[in-house]
């Protein structure tokens, strides 16, 4: 028995012409891309501006105002990230027959090919991993070793590249199908096909493509809709998709609860102070020093990086007012840690422009309860336009460092 040759395999491998279906075209692939284009864009510019908060950079002005920024980007973050699983989906079935192409012959024509291949793999395999690794973390599923935050905002920039490649590439063809009605003919002159059992009519099977597209267009507004609702207040009994809502005790989801942070003894104990410190200078407060301080009241969103959000009400002591007390300069950098003893985000940096503003608060309430034990009893930060995973609970100590 002879074993089979490459030729004998590559007979059986289907080609592109054998996908007969009407319902995959260019003019499908072009348009269901430029959603996904659209889509991708809004995601690698939030997700950018997300990671720059938790990782600042001198180049870049960040600030407290508007309050409600993050909440607003970061809520577009997850949306059209979201919104993107069923145009990727599409998009994919609709270019697959294309794996089946056969190399091209003559070296310089193969090399181009290899080079485009490349790239295509590299913008699928990163757009799945970014969709897939973003949903994963919008659950806190972490079936990972990885930091989640620099592996997430390393792949954009492969997909980002490889995406603005593909688009460089295929802009003729996008051009081309763009200008073009998305189905060949129109539908309503088709004859009707009977259905034939022994496969594919010559004219393809399958739903016309315009149908096709606007499966896909309402699929991902479905989305939309299914899971909006955790940043936008009247989408929220709409939005059962929606991991979180922002609601929950004291009128606000809890993310991390103090008994999974560990720090049920340390914020319960009749010990606690919080620690100020500036340069030499050390001032240690009780609870009830930190409530006998002026007390300020705003409302301000809390913004979780996985998309949720919700307004609230925070009374506490101005972070510039504890500062003062130490006698630290206005205008100062400055460390937060918490009694945190399990887990990431224990302590976090705040910036300059935040310990400035009077609405960055040490709050000891919330919507005009005493700040329970989950919402960072003693005392928390809440800084306008901050990232949920900087509002920091269960602070024990604020040290000038800058
Ligand atoms: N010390 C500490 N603070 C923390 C966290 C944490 O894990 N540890 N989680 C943060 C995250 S991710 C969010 S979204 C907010 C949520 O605050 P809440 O649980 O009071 O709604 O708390 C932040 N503060
Ligand atoms: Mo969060």
């Amino acid at each position: 028995m002879r074993l089979p040759t490459v030729q004998d395999v590559e007979r059986l491998l289907p080609r592109p012409d054998d996908f007969t279906s009407r319902s995959r075209g260019t003019g499908l692939t072009a348009r269901v891309g430029v959603a996904l284009g659209v889509a991708f864009g809004l995601c690698f510019v939030t997700g950018l501006w997300s990671h720059l908060q938790q990782d600042p950079q001198d180049w870049v002005p960040l600030g407290p105002s508007p309050a409600w920024l993050y909440r607003v980007t970061q809520g577009v973050h997850v949306v059209a990230g979201t919104a993107a699983v069923p145009l990727l989906l599409v998009k994919l079935w609709s270019v697959f027959p294309r794996l089946f192409l056969r190399p091209p012959t003559g070296r310089r024509a193969l090399v181009v090919e290899a080079l485009e291949r490349v790239s295509i793999a590299a913008l699928v395999a990163s757009a799945v991993f970014m969709l897939a690794s973003g949903l994963l973390n919008i659950a806190q599923w972490y079936p990972w070793d990885f930091s989640f935050r620099r592996t997430h905002n390393a792949v954009a920039w492969v997909a980002i590249g490889a995406l603005l490649v593909h688009v460089a590439v295929k802009l003729p063809v996008i051009r081309t199908a763009l200008g073009a009605p998305v189905d060949d003919e129109p539908v309503d002159d088709e004859p009707v096909e009977e259905d034939h059992e022994d496969g594919p009519s010559d004219a393809g099977d399958g739903p016309t493509r315009r149908a096709v597209l606007l499966g896909a267009v309402s699929a991902s507004g479905l989305t939309v809709l299914l899971t909006a609702g955790q940043s936008v207040p009247w989408l929220r009994d709409v939005s059962v998709f929606a991991v979180r809502n922002g609601d929950g005790p004291q009128g606000l989801s809890i993310n991390r609860t103090a008994r999974a942070a560990g720090a049920v003894d340390g914020a319960s104990s009749p010990d606690y102070v919080l620690e100020v410190v500036a340069g030499g200078r050390t001032v240690s407060l009780t609870r009830e020093q930190l409530a006998e301080l002026p007390q300020r009241t705003h409302r301000l969103p809390m913004a979780c990086v996985e998309g949720w959000s919700k307004d609230a009400v925070w009374t506490g002591v101005a972070v510039r007012d504890v500062l003062a007390l130490v006698d630290a300069p206005p205008g100062s950098d400055v460390r937060v840690s918490s009694l945190q003893t399990r887990g990431a985000f224990a302590n976090t940096d705040l910036p300059a422009a935040f310990t400035q503003d009077e609405r960055t608060l040490l709050a000891l309430e919330l919507n005009g309860e005493t700040l329970s034990l989950d919402h960072g009893y003693p005392c928390r930060i809440i800084a306008p336009n901050r990232p949920g995973v900087l509002q920091t609970k269960w602070v024990r100590r604020l040290e000038v460092t800058a």
